[in-house]
């Protein structure tokens, strides 16, 4: 394959809608660039795009697919992305590798909740974004009503570049407003026919054309100027004008066609090849050092590895951007994360499952490579001179879905957590992890939808049957007032026996308290709890009732209980504990006794203490369109949320509310369902709290059951 130039390069993210027709894109792309030569489709399971046996089980991409095509001897590199918002992970890889994004909305449902996703990725990673109006060979398609809501969605700056001229059945023609003519198409697709705008569609063409020249100069003074000069721009300055719009995210072009036929597509390649930017056109990329990086062949080698993935055949594949110089086969060089020397063995251009191997790739360019020895997403592959820093990692949409998880047979948990430790390789969104509190292995994602690929993944690749249950809560216990205990420990068995006898009192521990005046207090430790809170030892013995050296025996015991809480075996803190008087036996007290007896009379006081349970309290934002407030405000008055405010952003509302972390299981679900999917939130700790005496009541009556069921 002949290598491409930077100038001679174009890359492309196909995200947008679900369904809206960016895979039937991708492959038309492919037919018109006479990169295959028979078109497959999604319906018939045949696209180039579409291959895993996941995708062609669900007719739906999963993962995003690099592909490429030819346009005037140039190279378009195509990521073909996932729709689905749960696989929001390969959505952001890809807006972050290419240049430009190709947004498409389906003309017959116009802005949809995963129209909004997409375009929110595109617009965190400053990508430039053009939009693709699909489908518009169905009767139902309405081209103005979609314009009017994407106008409403993303602002002002959504201009119209071409319209079609007969929607529905028999579609074919549209009028562009860059080259002024109307477009025809064949059925199938090719290169349009190039006819004069019809009279009748004069004066609005004439109308949309002015509004687009306008803001093609708007980005430009040079530009601004000509305009002023001669009313008007010619083809090459509005293309310039809207390239430099798309950089800076001031121009959103809106194209149009119906892809399955074919229609649109040779205009769009050229609209790509003659109008977006080539990747030395885009702005410099930034190092974890803070230095800006030009993509430039004249710079020293560097690589950006966006994406992870396993292919059959190949094993562990990186996806990567060249972002300078040269990249060739048997070339060294540095990861910054590590220091590690890498060798570049294989590079392949890719068309799906298709691949070519290539000696030399040139910046700008996006390939795979194999067999590096230990790389992960997000890692930077640099030229020796400058390997002192990569750069700047993607940032990947944080989890809103978590869920316990463990194999049908517990023989297989542990080849579980490490599947599950390689899956977030290739998918960063997907994080897996034993929690030691809970004892149960944790898993986040980005939805019930991404959980069950997950499951589709471990089931039919791995032969791991897998079982989904919800996460325990990492409730606290503590006290609310204070309470006095004895205990002895006493054993007599033949030979030495053993014995200890502890009497304390139990206090919570709260900023500014005050100590007892009953008895002294001499000494004072303060334990800061890994699981927050604190816990304070107070040494309160007079008269050596208990010698010094079984102190902290008394403190392990004590320590085992807070780790068990008395009342549901969660962690307890922010308690006081003075140890005031106690006994001994010249012969049979030892640090056994002591702690036995200390952590029994804890115990004892404990319970005494008008004990509570504590449980996480997360601050909760939600993003939801107006008029679903109400609906949503009652979900989560059912959550027992206590809402802390208001605020409104564009069409949007956030709401802002404390809510127990115990009602927010599979929230994302029940959200999308109230809200069609355009609802978003987020959640962070914010404290413990105390639960409502019914919660408290039905815990402990759960965990008094399940200890009998452990018995
Ligand atoms: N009539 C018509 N159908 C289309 C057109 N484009 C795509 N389709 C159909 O729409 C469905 C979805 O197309 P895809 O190409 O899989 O859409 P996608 O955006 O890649 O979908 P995801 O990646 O799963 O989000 C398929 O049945 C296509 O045949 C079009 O222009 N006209
Ligand atoms: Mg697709």
């Amino acid at each position: 394959m002949k290598i491409f130039q930077t100038e001679e390069i174009r890359n492309v993210a196909l995200i947008g809608a679900a369904k809206s027709g960016k895979t039937t894109l991708g492959e038309s792309m492919l037919f018109e660039g006479k990169v295959i030569n028979r078109k497959g489709s999604v319906d018939d399971k045949n696209t180039v795009s579409d291959y895993r046996q996941i995708e062609l089980d669900r007719q739906i991409s999963v993962h995003a697919s690099l592909l490429h095509t030819i346009h005037e001897d140039h190279k378009i590199n195509i990521l073909d992305a996932p729709g689905f918002s749960d696989f929001s992970g390969d959505i952001v890889a890809c807006v972050n590798a290419a240049d430009t994004a190709i947004l498409t909305v389906n003309s017959q449902a116009g802005v949809e909740a995963t129209t909004e996703n997409a375009w929110r990725h595109a617009a965190a990673a400053e990508a430039p974004v053009v939009f693709f109006m699909n489908q518009l060979d169905h009767n139902n398609a309405n081209f103005d009503e979609s314009i009017r809501q994407m106008k409403d969605y993303f602002g002002d700056k959504v201009t119209v570049v071409q319209y079609p001229v007969n929607t529905g059945e028999g579609f074919d023609s549209v009028i562009d407003l860059m080259l002024m003519k109307m477009l025809k198409y064949k059925q199938g697709g090719g290169e349009p026919e190039v006819l004069d705008i019809p009279a009748e569609e004069a004066d609005k063409a004439d109308k949309l054309h002015r509004a687009l020249v306008e803001n093609a100069a708007e980005g430009d003074e040079a530009l601004m100027e000509k305009y002023f000069e001669n009313d008007t721009l010619s083809l090459e300055e509005t293309r310039t004008g809207v390239r430099l719009g798309l950089i800076t995210r001031t121009i959103y072009p809106v194209l149009c066609g119906a892809v399955k036929h074919g229609i649109g597509v040779s205009r769009l390649m050229e609209f790509i090849v003659h109008t977006c930017p080539s990747p030395d056109k885009m702005n410099p990329r930034e190092t974890t050092a803070g230095k800006a990086f030009h993509c430039d062949v004249k710079e020293p080698a560097a690589l950006f590895v966006f994406k992870m993935a396993n292919e059959q055949h190949l094993g562990e594949v990186s996806m990567i951007k060249v972002l300078g110089g040269t990249i060739s086969e048997g070339q060294d060089m540095i990861n910054p994360r590590n220091g590690n020397k890498e060798r570049i063995s294989q590079l392949f251009v890719v068309n799906g499952k298709n691949r070519e191997k290539v000696d030399k790739v040139v910046a700008g360019d996006i390939v795979i490579t194999i067999k590096l020895k230990e790389i992960r997403t997000n890692d930077s592959l640099m030229d020796p001179k400058v390997s002192d820093a990569g750069f700047k990692p993607i940032v990947y949409p944080e989890a809103i879905f978590t869920t316990a998880v463990k194999a049908a047979a517990s023989t297989d948990d542990e080849k579980l957590g490490s599947v599950l430790q390689d899956m977030h390789r290739t998918d960063p969104t997907i994080i897996a992890g034993l929690s030691r509190e809970l004892r149960q292995l944790i898993l986040q994602c980005q939805g019930e939808y991404h959980m069950n690929t997950i499951k589709w993944y471990l089931e039919n690749v791995h032969k791991l049957n897998v079982v989904f249950y919800s996460p325990k809560i990492p409730y606290r216990e503590t006290i609310t007032k204070s309470a006095k205990a004895d205990y002895r420990h006493k054993k007599q068995s033949g030979g030495s026996g053993q014995f200890g006898e502890v009497h304390l009192m139990v206090q919570p521990y709260t900023e500014g308290y005050k100590d007892p005046t009953d008895f002294p207090v001499r000494g004072k430790e303060e334990h800061t709890l890994s699981w927050g809170g604190k816990l304070i030892f107070a040494n309160c013995i007079v008269g050596g009732s208990i010698d010094a050296r079984f102190m902290p025996a008394i403190l392990k015991g004590i320590m085992e209980r807070l780790e068990e809480g008395p009342l549901t075996g969660s962690y307890a803190r922010d308690i006081i504990v003075y140890v005031y008087d106690g006994k001994m036996h010249p012969v049979d007290s030892n640090e056994i006794s002591f702690k036995l007896a200390g952590r029994h009379a804890f115990s004892d006081a404990f319970k005494n203490a008008g004990p509570k349970i504590m449980e996480p309290i997360y601050d909760l934002a939600v993003r939801i369109p107006e008029d679903m407030m109400g609906a949503c405000m009652t979900d989560l008055q059912g959550r027992r949320a206590i809402i802390m405010g208001m605020d409104s952003d564009g069409k949007y509302q956030i709401i802002k509310a404390k809510v127990p972390l115990a009602e927010m299981d599979r929230y994302s679900t029940s959200l999308s369902s109230i809200t069609s999917g355009r609802g978003t939130f987020s959640m962070k700790y914010a404290e413990y709290s105390q639960v409502p005496s019914d919660v408290q009541t039905k815990l402990l009556k759960e965990y008094e059951e399940s200890l009998k069921e452990e018995e």
